[in-house]
């Protein structure tokens, strides 16, 4: 079940950053929660995987050295099958732990990769379970329905060893679940980030420096909008544009999420001010001059939800450098890195 749920909220996650060119213009932008939801989920489910996946492997490793190793083409379809699931969950667990932690020792692209194995384990459990239906079956009808009781080969071992199991998945759960979930952050003990962590209380990935747009003054800044009717605003032009507030999520891929009080002007104001067609989509794009989240795309859901903002103030203050000032986008059900700071630029595409 934490493979399942860790997989379907995979998928989500990659669709929402990734999407289709034939599904770019259905990703919703609402619930405004929806992604901190998943998100928090898929990190939540994969880190409880990790005590499970442990014990699973401690019972079941013995068989690792059965004799004969091999007993028929189909044991050893079967064997190759069960080697692909092991491998391939030990990859996912640890490069997704190592992922939340931000540390990348590994010469190859995380999210493709990780994207890639996620099917690999996916086809290799359906298959074991496939393999193993049987048993498990011949398993379950052994009981009288509606007793507990566990038969008697079944006994205060394996019992204990599930108590065991379950009080590990709790404390993992307990001690890193408040990154996103944040009624829980007292208990944070393990999770690499706290959400309090950072300028104006919210945790940055990229700092100014990092980006190389640490010296942007109000004077120099300058917001391209370019479309049918391209325009240019300085600073003080945004400022006097009509100011919305909103309260909306930053929710990193990486696990954390955290709530901020937004204000700025609507994108979709921009764009009407453009002459952008209702259902055009937009290239957000960063003063940044290299790094991978320097641009992000919208479909026209997302451009033209009032709640889309290219904001200016984070809890009633000016954006610190860091969080991108001295404009970035803020939109609702939008994953972290699609977040662009230091915006100089939104481009309408056809
Ligand atoms: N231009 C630019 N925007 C960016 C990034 C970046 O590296 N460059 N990082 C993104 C990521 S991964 C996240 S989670 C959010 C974090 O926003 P914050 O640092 O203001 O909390 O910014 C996003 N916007
Ligand atoms: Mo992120």
């Amino acid at each position: 079940m934490a493979f399942a749920l860790c997989f379907v909220t995979g998928l989500v996650s990659h669709f929402m950053q990734h999407p289709p060119g034939w599904l770019a213009d259905s990703v919703p932008s609402r619930p405004a929660w929806g992604y901190r939801l998943t998100q928090g989920l898929h990190v939540a489910s994969g880190i409880a995987a990790v005590p499970l996946l442990l014990a699973k492997l401690w019972t079941v490793y013995p068989r690792l050295y059965e004799w004969p190793l091999v007993r028929s083409v189909r044991h050893a379809l079967e064997r190759l099958s069960v080697g692909v699931l092991v491998a391939g969950a030990v990859f996912e667990l640890a490069t997704g732990l190592l992922n939340t932690a931000q540390w990348y020792p590994w010469p190859f692209s995380f999210v493709p990769v990780h994207y890639a194995v996620a099917w690999l384990v996916v086809g290799a459990l359906l298959l074991h379970i496939a393999v193993k239906a049987p048993e498990i079956k011949a398993h379950w009808a052994r009981r009288s329905p509606g007793t507990l009781a566990l038969p008697a080969q079944d006994g205060p071992d394996r019992r204990s060893l599930l108590a065991a199991v379950g009080a590990a998945v709790g404390v993992v759960t307990l001690t890193t679940v408040g990154q996103s979930f944040t009624p829980l952050k007292e208990f944070l003990l393990f999770a690499p980030r706290h959400p309090d962590t950072g300028p104006q209380e919210l945790p940055v990935n990229r700092t100014a420096d990092a980006a190389g747009v640490g010296g942007i003054t109000a004077v120099a800044y300058r917001l391209v909008v370019a479309g049918p009717q391209s325009y240019t605003l300085t600073l003080d032009e945004l400022r006097a544009l009509p100011q919305h507030e909103v309260e909306l999520p930053i929710a990193c891929v990486e696990g954390w999420s955290k709530s901020a009080r937004w204000t700025g002007v609507r994108v979709r104001d921009l764009l009407e001010r453009a002459g952008a067609p209702e259902h055009a989509r937009v290239r957000v794009v960063s003063l940044e001059s290299r790094g991978g989240y320097r641009v992000s795309e919208m479909g026209h859901k997302h451009a033209r939800d009032p709640l889309t903002l290219l904001a200016l103030r984070l809890n009633g203050e000016e954006l610190d450098p860091d969080h991108g000032y001295p404009a970035r986008l803020i939109a609702p059900d939008r994953p972290g890195v699609l977040q662009t700071k230091w915006v100089g630029g939104l481009e309408v595409s056809a």
